[in-house]
């Protein structure tokens, strides 16, 4: 009998010390894209650094292809404290903190490294702080890419192509009004519907970057793809603001350095899809229009460009325009 309470004792104690000297919490997070897209390396980044530099004190579980909601409800849900963390477009975000909008603006920045250098810098870096209000931190900067039309009606080599088309937008203020100024009928909608509106023909055609076009497999149901690049897509990885805020400082030191090394694993990803992307596209048997007169597509969006200029100030986008 004495044996079997020893065993019972050394049991328990072993259960005891095997047990994590630590409580150990799990985040959920969420995308819209697939795994084996921007975002989805991104955040498989983002969730390996986290439990690395926390010595496992947090985890953070990835979602993909909007399984836990679109990307407005996912920062609804950021702020309700029902999702942790997402990675999404700045496309929404208007909708929860106006003074994102500006970004949104067509033909604002003039390449890649233009972008990444505003974001990163104190203009980027103001703008972040304005989520707090909002019950969500907003931890970095990433990116969408450039944003390019496709359609299945016919090719678009200038702006008067795109008249009446029946376009899906992102739930974008900025992005409606101005898409009106090329004639394009807006359909706004969250992108977990996109696939089957373009494959049912509910609209003609969406725009966006190489890399959802691709992860996407928008090529299935496109035909027609020209490398407009009409405007920068910015991404951000966001965070509900209560679950920041029960953070240590050196947890919060450590998921900042997470973000970091998710933006860059996030902007090498485009940088090797829009290095490889139209020869894949074409090889799947999308028509596209690589070299379209943007200046065109510019030209033809002056009118609005003075309406945003009211809206956000000119000095505000001039200053992003020529930022060095
Ligand atoms: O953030 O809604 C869109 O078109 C976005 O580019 C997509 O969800 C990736």
């Amino acid at each position: 009998m004495r044996h079997i309470r020893f065993l019972a004792v050394a049991l328990a104690a072993a259960v005891t010390f095997a047990a994590p000297a630590f409580a150990q919490t799990t985040l959920k997070m969420n995308i819209s894209l697939a795994q084996n897209s921007h975002y989805g390396v991104a955040i498989d980044t983002f969730a390996r650094e986290v439990e690395k530099r926390t010595n496992g004190r947090y985890k953070v579980q990835n979602f993909y292809s909007g399984a836990l909601g679109a990307e407005r409800e996912s920062i609804e849900a950021l702020q309700l404290g029902t999702l942790d963390l997402t990675m999404t477009s700045t496309g929404p975000v208007p909708n929860f903190v106006p003074e994102i909008a500006i970004l949104d603006i067509p033909f604002l920045f003039r390449d890649y490294a233009h972008a990444r250098a505003v974001l990163d810098g104190p203009i980027g870096q103001d703008l972040l702080k304005k989520f707090e209000p909002k019950g969500i931190e907003a931890l970095a900067w990433g990116e969408n890419g450039f944003r390019n039309m496709t359609n299945s009606k016919h090719p678009v080599n200038v702006p008067a192509d795109l008249k009446g088309l029946k376009m899906r937008t992102m739930e974008n203020p900025v992005h409606i009004q101005a898409y009106k100024a090329f004639g394009i009928i807006p359909t706004p909608m969250a992108f977990t519907e996109v696939y089957t509106a373009l494959q049912q023909g509910t609209v003609d055609g969406q725009e966006n970057p190489l890399s959802v076009i691709e992860s996407a497999k928008l090529d299935q149901v496109q035909k027609y793809l020209t490398l407009t690049g009409h405007v920068y897509s910015p991404a951000l990885i966001l965070m509900s603001k209560a679950k920041w805020d029960a953070l240590s400082p050196a947890d919060k030191q450590a998921f900042h350095e997470a973000a970091a090394e998710a933006v860059k694993a996030n902007r090498a990803r485009i940088d090797s899809d829009e290095q490889k992307a139209v020869a894949d596209l074409r090889s799947k048997g999308m028509q596209i229009v690589e070299h379209p007169d943007k200046a065109k597509f510019q030209a033809a969006l002056e009118p609005v460009f003075a309406e945003f200029g009211k809206k956000f100030g000119q000095a505000n986008i001039d200053r992003i325009r020529n930022y060095k």
